[in-house]
Parts: structure tokens; C-alpha cells; sequence
């Protein structure tokens, strides 16, 4: 089955906790401390894959966590780090996080980092100094990112086939790449793309077959526009037209209406240059036809093919060569430099939110120092008093208007506010 959206769930590895251990030997009475770091956790990838062409595993899996790292051990020995974990997607996809485009992965191997692993704790040998010879403290590892993810995959072609539906697109496919779409003798018979590589004289393009449009497809009739997301980064259209029309319909009243449709679903998509390609010229009659629809669209560049006779072929496929030759790649949609994932993006060390009479200190760097000290140890939670009182922590709340015994809130833990001691937990 064709998917081409997506939700990922994913969590990058938590770091290990540091560890808090001295050296005990005979002989040796103050041995120091000697407790190792924790390792870090494992950081989460996507990266592009040609050999996959469906987001489909991902609606049955949605959940990827990398490895934890370990926690650090006596004797100085540090945790082993999380194993990194990559995901693969089919060439073409595009990433959203909370709406924004961080990432774009159109060629084969491109990689994507889209969860940081979180840091390894420090072992209390990392926080031996002069005054504290013998510390008694060490840090929990850092949590790893978890983050929701909007996956679409739009398929990379040179080449978008559209059309109302029988009117011979994937047969056209068929008879100029090595693609085997199914073809049939009703409407909708193509219901996901497909692509195909067409060679011509040492040249070759990727042509991209949709399923058929109708009138009234941007309001959801037939199968709708949803589809046209796989034209869009094509470098040109052929649209193919029924010599005898379809549903009652002349080749003319429906070459309109498609573009009225296209032009309904992106003005952008409405402006690549069309080549126009009447099909079935082996009917009866198709060349009358064909006479006609070129005198009502004076100035336009129409073909006439025939897919059973392979008359036309070799003059679209070179037509469509010398058109490529002249159109250039079309232009990435950007992607905000602030809303890349992994990059790093500069806020306010922390802010504080009113909750009535309690208060919440929000931020990042808070958040990580509240995960990863324990509060178990005493040391530990001096350290974290002394850091937010750095941070202006204290003097930032009173600025709200927090006094003695007031709630404040950080990550999951409530203290009751006393001026000068900073916060009790
Ligand atoms: N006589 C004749 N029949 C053709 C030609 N090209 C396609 N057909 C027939 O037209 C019918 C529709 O062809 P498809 O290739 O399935 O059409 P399509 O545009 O892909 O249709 P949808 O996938 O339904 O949108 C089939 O029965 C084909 O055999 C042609 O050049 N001459
Ligand atoms: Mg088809």
C-alpha cells in the first residue's frame, strides 16, 4: 500500500546517571572520589533510503527510542554511550514539527538528526575541587528529546502525467520506462502514483504518474487534489487529453477544466511549463479531432500519440528532453533557519508564568539541571539552589511578586518559596 503521510513518536536516549563512589583500600584511609561519568544516550536519525516508497511502516510503528547510555561506575569508569538508532524513509520526504519544515530528505543516504541524546551525568570526580575534596554529589543523565514529527513524502520527478482518468497515462508510463502500472478500460484504475525512469537517446528523466483528475476535484470529487502533492516538484507537466473526451466531455472542456483545477490547488503548480499531448491518435476519426483542439488553443505546443501504434512517442520523449535542458531545478522550499531540528536556538535562559497563586519557572536549561540533579543528595540540591540563585532565579520571582511560602513549580516538583535560602524542595 502507497502511504504518503505520517506520524512519527520519537525519543532519543537518556544519558546514564554519574556515579558517586570513593576509593576504599587498605592502607589508603581518604581515598578520593572516584566516581565515573555517565555515558550519553543515543541521538535519533532519518535518513533516506531509494530502496524504500511508502511512509506505510511508520502508521503501524510510529514509536522509535535510541539507546540509553549507561550509568558510570566506580574506579573513575565511564557509562558506554547509547547506540545512535536511523530511521529510514523513502527518498522525498518531507519532515513538520509542530507545523514547521525542519527537513527535507530528497537524495538517497541524506541524513536528518531529529532527537538529540541526552548528556551522561557526572560522577562525583568531576566535582572534586579545592574546597571539596570529597564531594558527595552526581548528576543524573539528561533525558532524552522526545519529539512529534509530521512526515509527507512527495515524490521527486522531472516529469508530472495528468489528466482526466482513461485518458492514458499510465499506458504512456508503461510504453516509455520499465514501470508496469496497472492499466484499464475505466476511470481511476492508477489510485497511488507511480513512477517510472524514461530513457531517451543516453538521456533519461523520472516520470511521475497520478491518479486521474476531475472537474470539481479541489472540492473533493473523483479522488481530489490530494494527489498533486507529487507533481509539485517536478520541472514540467504532460497533460494528456482524451482524443474523444471523457464522460460526455470534449478533449477541449476537460483540458480547461484541469487546469482550472491545478491552478485551484497552487497557482505555483499552475505555472510550470505544460506540454499538451492528445492521446489515442489510432482511433478513428483522431485526426479531425485533433485539428480542431489545435485551433481552439492557438499558440500551444500539442502532440498527438498513439500508445498502441507508438506513433508520437520518440518526439515526446525528445521534446521533453530539450524542455528539460532549458528548466531549471526547482526551488527548495525554505526551511526557517531557527526551526531546523539539532540546531541550536538561542531563548531566554528561563521565564516565569503566574499560575494564580503559585508561579512556574520554565526554560530549558532549568528543566535539564531539575532533571538530572538528585535530589536525594544534599550537596546536590545546594548546588541546584546556588545555580538558580546565579540565574536570578530568586530575584526574578519576587520581580512577579512571589513571597515567603508561595508555590513555585519547576519540571515535576513543587517548593514552597523562602527568600535567602532560595528554594526548598
Ligand atoms: N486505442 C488506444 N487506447 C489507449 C491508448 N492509450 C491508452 N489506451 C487505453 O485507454 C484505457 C485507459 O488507459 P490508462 O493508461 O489506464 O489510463 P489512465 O489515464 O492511467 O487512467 P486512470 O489511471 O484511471 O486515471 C486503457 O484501456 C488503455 O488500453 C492509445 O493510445 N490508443
Ligand atoms: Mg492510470
Amino acid at each position: 500500500m502507497f502511504i504518503d503521510k505520517a506520524q512519527l513518536i520519537v525519543q532519543a536516549g537518556s544519558g546514564g546517571d554519574g556515579c558517586l563512589s570513593f576509593r576504599r583500600e587498605k592502607y589508603i584511609p581518604f581515598g578520593g572520589p572516584n566516581g565515573g561519568n555517565g555515558g550519553a544516550g543515543g541521538d535519533l536519525f532519518l535518513v533516506a533510503d531509494q530502496n524504500i516508497t511508502t511512509l506505510l511502516d511508520f502508521v503501524k510503528h510510529p514509536h522509535f527510542k535510541a539507546e540509553n547510555g549507561t550509568a558510570g561506575s566506580g574506579w573513575d569508569k565511564a557509562g558506554k554511550s547509547g547506540q545512535d538508532l536511523t530511521i529510514r524513509v523513502p527518498c522525498g520526504t518531507v519532515v513538520y514539527r509542530e507545523g514547521k519544515m525542519v527537513g527535507d530528505l530528497r537524495k538517497d543516504k541524506e541524513v536528518l538528526l531529529i532527537a538529540h541524546g541526552g548528556r551522561g551525568g557526572r560522577g562525583n570526580a568531576s566535582f572534586k575541587t579545592s574546597r571539596n575534596n570529597a564531594p558527595r554529589i552526581a548528576e543524573k543523565g539528561e533525558p532524552g528529546e522526545t519529539v512529534t514529527l509530521d512526515l509527507e513524502l512527495k515524490l521527486i520527478a522531472d516529469v508530472g502525467l495528468i489528466g482526466c482518468p482513461n485518458a492514458g497515462k499510465s499506458t504512456l508510463l508503461s510504453r516509455i520506462s520499465a514501470a508496469r502500472p496497472k492499466i484499464a478500460d475505466y476511470p481511476f484504475t492508477t489510485l497511488s502514483p507511480n513512477l517510472g525512469v524514461a530513457k531517451f537517446k543516453e538521456k533519461s528523466f523520472v516520470v511521475a504518474d497520478i491518479p486521474g483528475l476531475i472537474e470539481g476535484a479541489h472540492l473533493g470529487k473523483g479522488l481530489g487534489l490530494e494527489f498533486l502533492r507529487h507533481v509539485e516538484r517536478t520541472r514540467m507537466l504532460v497533460h494528456l487529453v482524451d482524443v474523444f473526451g471523457y464522460d460526455g466531455k470534449t478533449p477541449l472542456e476537460h483540458f480547461r477544466s484541469i487546469q482550472k483545477e491545478i491552478r485551484h490547488y497552487s497557482l505555483k503548480l499552475s505555472k510550470k511549463p505544460v506540454l499538451v499531448v492528445m492521446t489515442k491518435m489510432d482511433l478513428t476519426g483522431a485526426e479531425e479531432e485533433l485539428k480542431k483542439f489545435k485551433k481552439s488553443l492557438k499558440g500551444k505546443e500539442i502532440l498527438g500519440i498513439s500508445a498502441v501504434s507508438g506513433a508520437g512517442i520518440q518526439e515526446i520523449l525528445s521534446l521533453v528532453i530539450k524542455k528539460l535542458k532549458t528548466i531549471k531545478e526547482p526551488v527548495d522550499e525554505e526551511i526557517p533557519k531557527e526551526s531546523a531540528v539539532g540546531r541550536f536556538i538561542f531563548e531566554d535562559e528561563f521565564s516565569i508564568e503566574q499560575e494564580e497563586k503559585s508561579f512556574r519557572v520554565k526554560g530549558k536549561k532549568i528543566e535539564r539541571l531539575f532533571a538530572m540533579t538528585n535530589f536525594k543528595q544534599e550537596e546536590a540540591v545546594s548546588r541546584f539552589q546556588n545555580i538558580l540563585k546565579k540565574m536570578g532565579v530568586e530575584k526574578a520571582l519576587e520581580k512577579h511578586g512571589c513571597q515567603a511560602g508561595d508555590l513555585v513549580h519547576i519540571g515535576t516538583m513543587e517548593f514552597n518559596y523562602s527568600p535567602g535560602t532560595s528554594l526548598n524542595p
